[in-house]
């Protein structure tokens, strides 16, 4: 098979490529990402040189890129997006524009290639908070955030070329990924990061707000199964069955490294803060598909990684990032000392 793999530069697009070219050796694959902030060579270095690996920069949102990236491949693996929530709050434009409109422009060219397959990677945030339960696929979509409800457009424009045009299409929702090379803006990363420079953990609200963890190699192999295995329409839950609060990893992060827990400030909440994610993948567990790493066997080795690579994240850190996050926290910080 021969994959188009966008946002292949990413955290977990990269963990894709790589999966993919080592579980698969018959396989192809292309990867077409822009190289914004987040999409990093850095992190495909190892495959940089594989004959069955090709790069190609440009935009999901460019119908000539797109065009050509697609030329022979079998199946594409959309997970190209803007994806920080927070970041969704202070400029929603291009998130609307890579995650509906992106998805648009490649259903477009798909739509020309009716044996190629559509998989759009897309999150259970787009079922918005629940209180007691889970949510399972067939259930309504409710986003909360710019980033939410971009996904969830991006979604129904996949669901739409499968009504009308008859698109292959398969859509996946997994939950908060965490391990290696994830950009240093979200939860995890964010505080590893910050701990080991004796820095603070910006901690929203009371810290309750509960997520299902999963680890990112768990989640690449939960979407190759939805892909190769999937019904056309189907929709496909990918849980890590973990959830936590945000106090627990704060408090298991410090756990790791030694740190006090006198780096913890509680700052002011996110607006529209979702307070508890769940899902149900029954669905994908009828595939063959489980979760295979413990969170406490994957949390070491994740904050080991980010010990061990400062040569990976310090860089990012002191680039774009350090702008983000002066924007996004001086004044929470600054307010947080006070009290
Ligand atoms: P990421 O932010 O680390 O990477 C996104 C990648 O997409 C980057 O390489 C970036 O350069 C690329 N990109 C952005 N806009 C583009 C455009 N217009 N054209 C081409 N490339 C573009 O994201 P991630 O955390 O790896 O998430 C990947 C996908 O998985 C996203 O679709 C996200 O919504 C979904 N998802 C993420 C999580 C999570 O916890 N991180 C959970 C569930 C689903
Ligand atoms: O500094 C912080 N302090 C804090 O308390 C940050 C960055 C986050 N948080 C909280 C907010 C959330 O309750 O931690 C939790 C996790 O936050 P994020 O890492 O920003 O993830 P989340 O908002 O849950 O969204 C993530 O999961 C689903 C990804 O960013 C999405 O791309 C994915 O679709």
């Amino acid at each position: 098979m021969h994959l188009l793999i966008t946002g292949g530069a990413g955290f977990i697009g990269s963990h894709f490529v790589r999966m993919t070219l080592s579980d698969y050796p018959g396989d192809r694959v292309t990867v077409l990402d822009k190289l914004t902030y987040a999409g990093n060579l850095r992190n495909l270095e190892d495959v940089a040189d594989n004959p069955r690996y090709r790069f190609v920069h440009g935009d999901i949102c460019d119908p000539t890129a797109v065009a050509g990236a697609m030329e022979g491949v079998d199946a594409v693996v959309n997970f190209a997006a803007e994806t920080h929530v927070d970041r969704s709050l202070l400029d929603p434009a291009s998130f609307i524009d890579t995650d509906v409109k992106g998805a648009y422009t490649l259903l477009e060219a798909v739509r020309q290639k009716p044996s190629v397959r559509f998989l759009q990677v897309s999150t259970d945030e787009v079922y918005g908070s629940i209180e007691s339960g889970s949510f399972c696929e067939t259930d309504r979509l409710s986003p909360s955030s710019p980033y939410s409800a971009s996904k969830a457009g991006g979604e129904m424009m996949a669901m739409a070329y499968r009504k009308t045009h008859g698109v292959d299409i398969v859509i996946t929702r997994g939950s908060n990924n965490y391990g290696p090379y994830q950009y240093p803006e979200k939860l995890i990363p964010l505080f590893i990061t910050n701990a080991l420079d004796d820095q603070p953990l910006p901690l929203y609200g009371d810290g309750g707000n509960v997520r299902d963890w999963i680890y990112v190699l768990d989640h690449c192999r939960g979407i190759d199964t939805a892909l190769r295995k999937g019904e056309s329409g189907g929709i496909y839950n990918v849980a890590g069955m973990n959830e936590r609060d945000n106090r627990d990893i704060t408090y298991r992060i410090l756990a790791l490294l030694g740190k006090d827990e006198s780096l913890i400030r509680h700052v002011e909440d996110r607006p529209g803060h979702d307070r508890r994610y769940s899902i149900a993948a029954d669905r994908l567990l009828s595939l063959g598909w489980a979760p295979r790493k413990s969170f406490e066997e994957g949390m070491a080795e994740t904050v080991a990684w980010y010990r061990d690579r400062r040569d990976w994240w310090e860089p990012l850190k002191s680039g774009e990032h350090r702008t983000y996050y002066t924007a996004m926290y001086a004044k929470r910080l600054a307010e947080a000392e006070q009290r």
